[in-house]
């Protein structure tokens, strides 16, 4: 003699079997596992019974329960493969997918990774530092007095509170030194702001790298030989690197770097305005001042440190007439460095 339990079960699993849909099946459960569900009202018959029977009818009843429970999962389960066959079987997999537009590396991006590696290959490590900025480290490290035009409000993005942002990334070397002792070999890719109005020359927010090589007894012939080691793999090995007397005042003596032309190769052209030069940036052998700022002794350290341009050089090598090309994320522009 089958228990009403029993009954009760098969009952259940009949009607869930043969549940149409997820609604019906959701009634079924309702019906037998619901707060006031013919099993669920098992539970509450459990008081009445004798105590001899509790142990017995209790273990029947999870039984009963954990199988119809079993059964409206795997239903519901059925119900949900159904429908994604059902959906599947709308699509017509010979068609062909929707593509995914792959992205390109920024020209900008290629331009720093392509230096990077080639300063890596010499030996310089990256170093890395805030965009915002203090006034020491950004002009009184660097040897640029108070009165210096650099230090205005025309040329300077200062903040409420007195920090300002990096108008260079002299200010990363300047936390290396402080940070280490020489030796110290690094470059410092980052971007830099100037109170400069956006043209096709000119940017507030703009890209560089600098190095700087201290130790002792470095020369302006170990800063001649990397800037030109650095062209050549960059432009090619016929390229011949010329250095300007300048003026900076984080570093004495300094000079202005152009390289020969990479598309004349010198005679002149529309890429180097017929000059047959092209400036790459500026360079110097670390002013005295400035090591010391930076704990380091002038009498036993020297050192060599440079700064270019990227987004320049960026708009030359790919013969860009108007450098807002770069920032203005046109995808017509950008799917072209694919
Ligand atoms: C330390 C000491 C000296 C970095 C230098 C330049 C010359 C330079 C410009 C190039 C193009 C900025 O992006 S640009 O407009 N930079 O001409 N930068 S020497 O001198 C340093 C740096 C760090 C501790």
């Amino acid at each position: 003699m089958t228990h009403p339990l029993e009954q009760l079960r098969d009952e259940a699993l009949r009607e869930i079997g043969s549940a149409p849909d997820e609604q019906a099946l959701e009634s079924v459960r309702v019906k037998y596992l619901g707060k006031s569900g013919s099993v669920s009202a098992w539970g509450e018959q459990m008081k009445t019974l004798a105590k001899e029977e509790k142990p017995v009818i209790g273990k029947l009843l999870n039984d009963v329960r954990n199988a119809v429970t079993g059964a409206i999962e795997a239903r519901a389960q059925q119900f949900r493969s159904q429908k994604e066959s059902g959906a599947l079987a709308k699509i017509d997999i010979s068609l062909p997918g929707t593509p995914r537009d792959i992205g390109a590396v920024h020209p900008l991006t290629q331009m720093w990774e392509r230096s990077i590696e080639i300063f890596r290959r010499m030996g310089f490590a990256l170093a890395d530092g805030p965009d915002v900025e203090d006034e020491w480290h950004c002009f009184d490290a660097l040897n640029t007095p108070p009165e210096h035009p650099a230090r205005n409000e025309q040329d300077t993005f200062y903040l409420p509170d007195g920090r300002l942002l990096r108008t260079h990334t002299s200010t990363v070397q300047i936390r290396t030194m402080r940070g280490a002792p020489p030796p110290i070999r690094v470059i410092a890719p980052g971007a830099a702001y100037r109170r400069d109005e956006l043209d096709a020359t000119h940017s507030p927010q703009f890209h560089q790298i600098e190095g700087l090589y201290v130790d002792e007894n470095v020369s302006v012939a170990d800063l001649k030989g990397t800037l030109e080691f650095f062209m050549r793999e960059l432009f090619g090995a016929d390229t011949a690197v010329e250095f300007r007397p300048h003026f900076f005042p984080f570093t004495e003596p300094s000079a202005e770097v152009d390289y020969s032309c990479f598309k004349c190769g010198g005679p002149g052209c529309r890429i180097c305005k017929w000059s047959g030069w092209i400036e790459l940036g500026g360079s110097g052998m670390v002013h005295p001042n400035v090591l010391r700022a930076a704990n380091v002794d002038p009498e036993e350290f020297t050192g060599f440190a440079f700064g270019l341009g990227i987004d320049r050089t960026c708009a030359r090598i790919y013969e860009l007439d108007d450098i807002r090309l770069l920032f203005e994320n046109d995808v017509r522009f950008l799917e072209q460095f694919r």
